[in-house]
């Protein structure tokens, strides 16, 4: 996958390009980043990227002519098919798993960072973008987003995770949370390791974790088991937590 991010504030990216599953994907060869700085696509001497909204107000707006100008170096890179094009956006569909799925079998994404009090309405059917948010609360700009978004990505590229990895990715379609996880030492200020863990028997194991997972989203996230339907095991495992728990 190729990845353009066209922004005011490329310097926002560098670290996290070079972290985690981003730089491992990278490094596989399996995704390329490029960075678009618009200032560079300005024509006035002041480098000007944004301008006063049109009937007044409060905040800057986004200018279109360097945008426009930038994505025409992105078209240059990879000439063909367009790019799938994403504008960072509070106004935009909520980034889900869901879409960051069928995102990640893109072949190429360009990412404008919106800033200012927003960009210029008229860039966004002139890309043929999308607007995207990465939730309900407030960021000063895109370019938290746009990591967001490559990071959810990045880790969905076929080849990016080892396949015990993936085949946990996978299990988002199915989505539970996680069992609560230990390491040594056995006993911290006399909190022990649930014995069970320290069993060696795998299929009490296993089943511990199932019911602790089932727990916690019952507990913290009910949300996800409305309208889900239940295996048997789980269902079962499901009433014993409800009766544990009281209710
Ligand atoms: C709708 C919010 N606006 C009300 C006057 C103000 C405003 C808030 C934050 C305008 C721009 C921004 C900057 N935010 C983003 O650019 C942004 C964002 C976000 O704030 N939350 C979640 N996802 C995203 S994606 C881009």
């Amino acid at each position: 996958m190729r990845f353009s991010i066209l922004t005011l504030n490329p310097g926002f990216f560098r670290g996290a390009l070079d972290e985690g599953m981003i730089r491992i994907a990278r490094e596989k060869g399996l995704l390329e980043v490029a960075l678009v700085p618009i200032r560079d696509f300005t024509d006035d001497r002041y480098g000007t990227t944004d301008d006063y909204p049109y009937g007044g107000g409060a905040g800057m707006v986004m200018k279109a002519q360097p945008i426009l100008r930038a994505y025409e170096s992105v078209r240059r890179e990879t000439p063909g098919k367009p790019p799938r094009t994403l504008v960072t956006s509070p106004q935009g569909r909520t980034l889900t798993q869901r879409w960051a799925r069928e995102l990640a079998e893109e072949p190429e994404i360009a990412v404008l960072c919106g800033r200012y009090k927003g960009i210029d309405e008229r860039v966004i059917p002139l890309l043929g973008a999308e607007e995207i948010s990465i939730g309900d609360y407030v960021l000063s700009g895109g370019e938290p987003a746009a990591i967001v978004i490559l990071d959810a990505l990045a880790r969905l590229i076929p080849g990016v995770l080892g396949d015990a990895e993936s085949a946990e990715a996978d299990s988002f379609s199915e989505p539970l949370l996680d069992a609560p996880v230990y390491t040594r030492p056995e006993d911290i200020e006399s909190r022990r390791v649930p014995d069970v863990l320290l069993s060696g028997d795998h299929e009490r194991i296993r089943i511990w974790r199932r019911r602790e997972a089932l727990r916690r989203t019952w507990l913290k996230r009910p949300d996800l088991l409305l309208g889900r339907k239940l295996s048997d095991e789980d269902q079962s495992l499901l009433d014993e937590i409800k009766k544990e728990e009281g209710r």
